[in-house]
């Protein structure tokens, strides 16, 4: 297969995904499993009536005079992007102005949208084409901590990447400031494909892939845990030798909102001198447990709060667990505290899913599930694989609304995979998430969520580099 078909073929899914005349029937994406008679479900629609927030994002190459690689591309001037905050149950605009050479999406991780809003190119929209602009359109709700970024092929590692903020009206914590605390590994050049067989535009598997061995004799090898050769890692925009400082006073209680907007690295986040009470997983809230450090993977978000009791300069770092830079660093920096910043001590007490309880469970997952998936992660000849198959020469995941789903992921190759699913949140645990680490060596996570939000959503690694060559499935509704 060409690249060209392949494309076109994702194109025509798209179009049938969204029911647009007679082309659902006979070239849907049902096409993709040669089951091309399955209706598939409409599609909620976005919110209707006059926005209650509206925002600009502007994407761009970076300016020379940034100090940012011309290779950086950017939103609306700043790595990070800057935050979009909005209150909880806004109807909220944002209109994507695309001033890259190339065409680009954005999605809202995390934000359960509407379908047609999600971002994903020739899945639930044309790509936005150069110099031509797009109007995202969502209701702003749950609150939490979330991110965008973009979604075509290895952009989101340029940096088109950026905060958003939905603001709960009612904290189940009270905090007297906060801060978000963007991570990120920084590529100063543009990014390439670490596999064999795909290309930096994301046209996914090329030719040489075919079907899949899982678990092969490569894994070890081929399909370690490779990463680009980033030139930082950021924290906020700023590298190590070049910390933010927090300012906070004593006394004060600090929100953080910590967000891995990286494209592959797993890291440990640590504090020196102050415990970490951690608040919220994915933007939802949970029941506070108090912890020295946590481990979070790519699109894992964790909102933490602090009591600033202890005087001084203290380092925030943000440890590569699967790489060797230098960590991200930041300075939680009290009132006219000049002394030399302290690092954290070795952590006592690490954060793990079973620690998270959430407040607010998902409705309708009582009982036993109506549909389950059992998959299998595992490394193939030229890329990363879900139950053997490479995205998009891959067969949906069927399901129809109203079902409680249950996933079950094995992980039989030796590398941490994020997994993430769009357009749902999903019960792991007691917790409530929508991406989750399934860890290396037959790792294995369950999760079950409600199909409550008809459409066809990407289920993927969020390792940038694992998605591109081919670790993604959709779940597709169908009638
Ligand atoms: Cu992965």
């Amino acid at each position: 297969m060409t690249e060209l078909s392949t494309t076109r073929r994702r194109l025509l899914g798209a179009l049938g995904a969204a029911g647009l005349g007679g082309l659902a029937g006979c070239t849907g994406i049902g096409a993709l499993s040669n089951d091309s008679d399955v209706p598939t479900a409409t599609p909620r629609s976005p919110p209707s009536g006059p926005a209650d927030t509206a925002a600009t994002v502007r994407a761009a190459p970076a300016q020379a005079a940034s100090g940012l690689s011309p290779d950086t591309w950017i939103y609306s001037g700043g790595l990070p992007g800057p935050e979009l905050r909005v209150p909880e149950g806004d109807v909220f605009e944002v209109e994507l102005a695309n001033d890259l050479p190339r065409e680009t999406t954005v999605h809202w991780h995390g934000v359960p949208v509407a379908n047609p809003m999600d971002g994903v190119p020739g899945v639930t929209q044309q790509p936005v084409g150069s110099g031509e602009s797009f109007t995202y359109r969502f209701r702003a709700e749950p609150a939490g901590t979330y991110f965008f970024h973009s979604h075509v092929g290895l952009q989101l590692d340029r940096g088109l990447l950026a905060p958003l903020i939905v603001e709960e009206a009612d904290p189940h914590v009270e905090y007297d400031r906060e801060y978000t605390v963007v991570l990120d590994d920084y590529l100063d050049r543009a990014p390439q494909p670490l596999y064999e067989g795909t290309d930096s535009d994301g046209r996914g598997p090329g030719m040489g892939g075919g079907p899949g061995m899982g678990g092969g004799p490569g894994m070890g090898g081929m399909m370690g845990d490779r990463r680009p050769p980033y030139a930082a890692l950021l924290a906020n925009g700023r590298p190590p030798a070049d910390p933010q400082r927090l300012d906070v006073r004593e006394g004060q209680r600090v929100r953080f909102r910590f967000i891995n907007a990286s494209s592959a690295t797993y890291f440990r986040v640590r504090l020196g001198g102050h415990p970490m009470t951690v608040t919220h997983s994915d933007g939802r809230p949970v029941d506070p447990v108090g912890v020295d450090s946590f481990r979070f993977g790519a699109g894992e978000r964790y909102d933490v709060v602090v009591d600033a009791t202890n005087p001084g300069t203290w380092e925030l770092l943000a440890t590569a667990l699967n790489g060797s830079e230098p960590p991200a660093r930041a300075l939680l920096s009290y009132d006219g505290d000049t002394s030399a910043p302290v690092a954290p001590s070795v952590p006592r007490r690490e954060l793990s899913y079973s620690d998270l309880v959430a407040r607010t469970p998902i409705d309708g997952l009582d009982g036993s599930p109506d549909r389950t998936f059992d998959l299998t992660l595992s490394a193939g000849q030229s890329g990363w694989l879900i139950d053997g198959q490479a995205y998009p020469d891959a067969d949906p995941l069927r399901i129809r609304e109203g079902e409680h789903v249950r996933v079950t992921m094995r992980n039989r190759s030796p590398v941490v995979h994020p997994m993430h699913l769009h357009g749902h949140f999903f019960r792991v645990g007691n917790a409530v998430k929508d991406t989750v680490v399934v860890p290396g060596h037959m790792g294995t996570v369950t999760f079950d969520f409600l199909a409550d939000n008809p459409g066809n959503w990407l289920f993927h690694c969020h390792n940038l580099y694992h998605l591109e060559s081919g670790m993604a499935r959709l779940f597709q509704y169908v009638e």
